[in-house]
């Protein structure tokens, strides 16, 4: 019998095709990029065990101008199984953007390939200028950044539920298409200054044919000695890492990056003869990724990183507070684990009985969000001192998600399941599933 379900690429198959792609393209684009992963590889390289794998990117991020953009570019994320998970408001900051990360859900999808692109909707509404204002919405609103033969296949794959081989290989093409530099602006230098007036962001975003990739992060162990050999090979890190002080166990998120570079770029009607503009948006990142945290732990990392700030206290006695112990950090209810059967059996009346029985031991789950300071940050060390955008508009996550079409999953409840999941499995595991303990 011949099957009638058709001969479809995985999604997942395609996010890697395509965070391959996006890597060559990025590298291709800033050379300075190319340098920082042979940084993060020799670094890795290095290391106990040899590289693990540091040559694949985790996560890119790019900036939408408007909803319809951000509906758009959630569909095309949807082909190749990115979901939108957690909600990022940068107003506070000064940043005059809300967020999502598309992302892998599960730890499957996460294996075959890590990429998340932190999507960033352009808050019109935070320009002082209402003429401007105006001006930009009109200039987004006759730019079109997916090309149609690419939207075809988003349908296609919507519709029929997947894409064939050809129809993927065509698709991913197009989406890179997508997030690549367009070296001609849509404006003319003068439109381009008065963006880029109004804040960095707004030129960013505006100013050009799409929303170009605007940065892409490695992963590495050892981010310590990636940020040092950074500055010995001169290239221009930024002055500190984000996130966590080094830890014996690593928690959530540390990064650096280098500043952005200056790029050229011919703005409309101009004499492609005459000397270009440049524009200093895109840089390189490198992420250390370490235990996600329950609510409870995130409010005491924020409590510490308040401390770190507020007080200038030393980043280790800020975070003394903080138990650098995995066992004491599940035992307090700061960080989620995954529970995993030792090989040793023996009743078990709870998952407590369990872990204190040596029959489940208690792993950390590796945090796979972002962090708002980290990321106010990141943007920041990016931006011009001056680029102080309307701090008091109020966040919107409803906003954000009408936008996208769908509800932005909670990350901590994804967190929560995986946790629920392993324990039920560790159990049954062990031969001595709940039920079965309590009648035993
Ligand atoms: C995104 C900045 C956020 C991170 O790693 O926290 C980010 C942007 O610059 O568009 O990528
Ligand atoms: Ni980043």
């Amino acid at each position: 019998m011949v099957s009638a379900v058709p001969d479809f690429v995985s999604p997942d198959q395609i996010r890697a095709r395509f965070a391959a792609g996006l890597s060559a393209l990025y590298r291709a684009e800033v050379p300075l990029y190319a340098a920082l992963r042979d940084i993060v590889a020799a670094v890795e390289a290095e290391m106990a065990g040899g590289s693990d794998g540091g040559a694949v990117e985790r996560h890119g991020a790019i900036r939408v101008g408007t909803p319809d953009e951000m509906r758009l570019v959630a569909r095309l994320f949807a082909v190749m199984g990115l979901h939108p998970v957690g909600y990022y408001d940068l107003a506070p900051v000064g940043v005059p953007v809300h967020s999502t990360a598309f992302r892998p859900i599960t730890a499957e999808a996460l294996a075959i390939n890590p990429l998340r692109v932190f999507t960033s909707l352009l808050r019109l509404d935070l320009v002082e200028d209402p003429a401007l204002r105006a001006e930009a919405a009109a200039i987004l609103a006759r730019r079109t950044i997916v090309a149609p033969a690419t939207l075809a296949l988003v349908e296609r794959a919507e519709t029929a539920g997947g894409l064939t081989p050809g129809e993927a290989e065509a698709f991913i093409a197009g989406a890179l298409d997508v997030f690549r530099w367009h070296g001609t602006a849509r404006v003319d230098a003068a439109t381009y200054q008065r963006l880029l007036g109004a804040h960095r962001l707004v030129a960013d975003v505006v100013a050009f044919g799409g929303p170009h990739i605007n940065h892409l992060t490695p992963h590495s162990r050892d981010i310590d000695r990636v940020q040092a050999e950074m500055a010995a090979r001169g290239l221009p890190a930024k002055a500190t890492i984000e996130g966590p002080p080094r830890r014996r166990v690593p928690i959530l998120l540390r990064q650096t990056s280098f500043s952005a570079v200056a790029e050229a770029f011919v703005p409309a009607g101009a004499d492609p003869a005459t000397a270009p503009l440049r524009h200093t948006a895109r840089f390189g990142e490198v992420e250390q990724r370490g235990a996600a945290l329950t609510p409870a732990g995130r409010a005491r990392y924020d409590a510490c990183l308040a401390a770190l700030r507020e007080e200038g206290a030393a980043p280790e006695a800020a975070f003394a507070a903080f138990p650098d112990d995995f066992a004491a950090l599940h035992a307090a209810g700061l960080a989620y684990a995954r529970y995993v059967p030792t090989g040793r059996a023996g009743p078990a009346a709870s998952l407590a009985e369990a872990l204190a029985r040596g029959l489940i031991t208690a792993e950390p789950i590796t945090y796979e969000d972002f962090l708002p300071v980290s990321a106010a940050g990141i943007f920041r060390s990016n931006l011009a001192e001056a680029d102080q955008a309307n701090a008091t508009a109020v966040s919107s996550q409803a906003e954000l998600e009408a936008a996208i079409g769908r509800p932005i999953l909670d990350p901590f409840a994804l967190y929560q399941a995986i946790a629920e999941a392993s324990a039920a499995a560790a159990l049954t595991a062990l031969g001595c599933g709940l039920a079965d303990t309590a009648r035993a």
